[in-house]
């Protein structure tokens, strides 16, 4: 392994990386005639040295807590170039720019001509930027968008809220968002469903406009330059808090002053994401906790091949929740219980359709609204 002659007789020192801890010295191996051999356990990262010295960090990260509202962005404050704080691309690349609204803005900046090859196991969406807090709930976003002129259909600016996934392929963001065109024409979208459309007359794509969204409960208010565009009440199941979101076709567009602030008007609403390895959750009867895929909330799925007397309990206090996981071969046959009352049954037995459906949170294994009561269990 090693085709140094002086450098394949030092001892390699071994230092392991996983998800729940970053370099954990593992010992050192001498080699033998230049060989040796290195025990690699699963979803771990193995850094392999033949220098000495090193040695951990020790800074503790504060606690993690929510990203508190209100919340403004004018980015000013930034190189060029560089990333604003709290921003995370999923598609395309958002960087500061110059010519703001007012200084400096936000500019997104892979055009179609220099867009990367897809990877061939996933494609890649839209230019979309995500920052904020996945328990946002009842929130106004607005910010100042600039279409430089791109008067066609194909030039969009998007804004939205309440962003709870970020798919890995070419769809959009999981939740709201507005698209303005070039040519005027503008959606109101729930991930990749159109819940509203107009168009402007005389939409003039040189100039720098105001877009605000506000999440009030079920009501979606949409205004453009101060004068409301739309509204839409969204059905029970819609989505009940999220993240923010900016986004544009493979063109440039520029963003400015975002300002998210909460409505105090209505009573707080939170949604919490649990994972299914979260303490909080009591299991019962034959479960295996494994590790899972990427597309799983921390890579973790908890199975049971159900024969009967397999359950979860989870007590909480809230009006509503939802099931999210994977559905093996498309069967699936479960109780479901409130405060020791069944309030509901799944069977389905659909092989045909299997092997496996992947259920997301736009449409979740079970989904319970309207709870007065706090303990839940569910008989698999
Ligand atoms: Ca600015």
């Amino acid at each position: 392994m090693v085709n140094d002659e002086k450098a394949s007789r030092k001892k390699v020192h071994v230092w392991k990386s996983t998800e729940e801890e970053k370099f954990m010295y593992s010992g050192s191996i001498t080699p033998e005639k230049g060989t040796f051999i290195v025990e690699i356990e699963p979803f771990s990262i193995y850094s392999i040295t033949t220098t000495t010295g090193q040695r951990k960090g020790n800074f503790e990260p504060p606690p993690s807590c929510h990203l508190g509202l209100p919340y403004y962005e004018t980015f000013d404050e930034y190189a060029n170039g560089s990333q604003p704080r709290y921003f995370c691309d999923q598609g395309g690349a958002f960087e500061i720019c110059e010519n703001g609204f007012r200084g400096k803005g936000l500019s997104q900046v892979i055009t179609r001509d220099i867009r990367p090859i897809d990877w061939v196991y996933r494609k890649t969406p839209d230019p979309y930027t995500i920052f904020g807090d996945i328990d946002w709930s009842n929130y106004s976003v607005s910010c100042w968008v600039n279409l430089e002129g791109q008067n066609v259909a194909t030039a969009y600016a998007m804004v939205g809220g309440r962003v709870i996934d970020s798919p890995c392929n070419e769809n959009p963001p999981v939740g709201y968002y507005l698209k303005i065109h070039g040519n005027g024409f503008w959606e109101l979208k729930r991930y990749t469903t159109t819940l509203i459309k107009g168009t402007i007359e005389n939409f003039d794509a040189t100039k720098w406009h105001h877009v605000k969204i506000s999440f009030k409960d079920s009501k979606i208010e949409v205004f453009l330059d101060n004068a409301k565009l739309c509204d839409y009440f969204d059905e029970i199941g819609g989505i009940s808090s999220g993240l923010v979101v900016l986004g544009s076709g493979y063109h440039k567009v520029r963003f400015d002053e975002i300002s998210v602030e909460p409505l105090e008007d209505f009573t707080p609403a939170y949604a919490r994401k649990i994972d299914d390895r979260d303490p909080s959750i009591r299991y019962i009867g034959k479960w295996n906790h494994i590790f899972a895929s990427y597309s799983d909330y921390r890579r973790t799925l908890s199975e049971t091949p159900g024969n009967g007397f397999s359950y979860f309990e989870y007590t909480f206090e809230g009006a509503g929740i939802n099931i999210i996981g994977n559905i093996v071969n498309n069967r699936i046959k479960a109780d479901i219980f409130l405060d020791g009352v069944k309030v509901r049954s799944i069977n389905v037995d659909d092989i045909e359709n299997g092997p496996k459906k992947n259920c997301s949170v736009e449409s979740p294994i079970c989904h319970l609204e309207n709870i007065q009561s706090n303990l839940f269990c569910i008989l698999l």
